[in-house]
């Protein structure tokens, strides 16, 4: 089995999981982050960059190597991890999320989904098969199921009907996936907010027996609580000797909110996304670089970090690059929220080990200007 997942030890406080998933390109901690490469670049930073910040799994997209250079570049090139440079782990999202969120005129079918290339407005036709066929190409440690991620809030007979097909798709998924000895495919649990129906895919996916299951449809503009219900009631639905990942989250809280229920990976565009319009995450929550007050704040951006930006360099000076453009400056505001992501799962891991990610997460909250009114 490509994927293996070795639980190391549960929280006495909170019950999340401390443990370590292994792949043909080494192994990972967990919880982990993962920071997103869409395009096979993780957007600004060098895989030596990565690696010196601690990411040990990158995450990039079937959908867009498939539309541009095409998936028959990367596999002549050996690869994603010989394409890119990078020797960490590498997972791919199958393509179904990006079609629902990116492009417009989608049809969805049993066989698949019709839509338009959000670039050019070519037809274009992804399927189970295909997005298997896709994700074989590229050759990343870990592959996704295509699913359908129905918006929110979605009617629950809509809802039933689809849960229904990505069952019947992720059927297809394990079909069509011809490297099962040095790739392991994850199945998606979809459902919404729906107890019956996140217990019916839970039941569909675990008796298909995936390497690690994922939790989609979540974090598509639902309040916080409606998601850490339906963790509540989803997580316990999986298997203990396997790892579970929440698709699309990478909010501070809900790494922690996450872990606190038993979720291993994570992955999220936000902390590169915020970075590139200069808002930086730190120990005292969020700070938008390009205000006024900061012109001739000479002080790091958190003074609790020591990465490179913050060891090296200036709000004032970050300031003044982000609002001309120069590309330096989102270097180093997206190496601080990497880096800042990257030290948070640390610490909860360390929390984990001690039994106190409870007492973690108030203190954490509370400094981050949470538990403020
Ligand atoms: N499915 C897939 N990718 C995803 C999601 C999903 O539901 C989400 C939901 N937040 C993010 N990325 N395949
Ligand atoms: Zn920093």
């Amino acid at each position: 089995m490509a994927i293996t997942y070795e639980l190391i030890k549960t929280c006495k406080q909170t019950g999340a999981r401390l443990g370590r998933v292994h792949t043909p390109h080494g192994s990972f901690e967990t919880p982990m982050f993962m920071p997103v490469g869409t395009l096979a670049t993780v957007k600004t930073m060098s895989p030596e960059e990565l690696e010196q910040m601690g990411a040990q799994i990158i995450l990039s997209n079937t959908y867009h190597l498939w539309l541009r250079p095409g998936e028959d570049i990367v596999e002549e090139a050996g690869g994603l991890h010989k394409f890119m440079n990078w020797n960490g782990s590498i997972l791919t999202d199958s393509g179904g999320f990006q079609v629902f969120s990116l492009s417009d005129l989608r049809q969805i079918e049993e066989e698949g989904v019709h839509f338009r290339n959000h670039i050019s407005g070519e037809k274009l036709f992804l399927s189970p098969e295909k997005a298997m066929r896709i994700q074989n190409s590229l050759g990343a440690d870990i592959m996704m199921a295509f699913d359908e991620c129905p918006p929110y809030p979605a009617e629950y007979d809509y809802m039933k009907k689809s849960v229904e097909r990505t069952s019947r798709w992720a059927e297809r998924c394990l079909e069509g996936h011809n490297r099962p000895n040095d790739q392991g495919l994850f199945g998606i649990v979809q459902g919404g907010e729906y107890e019956e129906l996140r217990r019916q895919s839970a039941k569909d996916l675990t008796s298909m027996n995936f390497p690690g299951y994922a939790i989609g449809g979540l974090s598509v503009g639902e309040p916080k609580d409606v998601m850490n219900r339906v963790l509540d009631f989803t997580t316990p639905l999986l298997p203990d000797h396997k790892p579970r990942y929440l698709m699309g989250v990478g909010s501070p809280d809900s790494l922690i909110d996450g872990s606190l229920r038993g979720i291993d990976m994570f992955d999220c565009v936000l902390p590169t996304r915020i970075a590139r319009n200069g808002t930086l995450m730190t120990s005292e929550g969020r700070l938008v670089v390009r205000n006024a007050k900061f012109a001739r704040d000479f002080r790091p951006i958190d003074e609790n970090c020591n990465c490179h930006t913050c060891r090296n360099y200036s709000r004032a000076y970050i300031r003044h690059l982000v609002k001309a453009n120069e590309t330096f400056g989102f270097r180093l505001t997206t190496y601080h929220n990497l880096h800042f992501l990257l030290k948070l799962m640390g610490r909860v891991r360390e929390a984990i080990r001690e039994d106190r990610l409870g007492d973690f997460r108030e203190e954490f909250f509370e400094q981050y200007g949470f538990n403020k009114p």
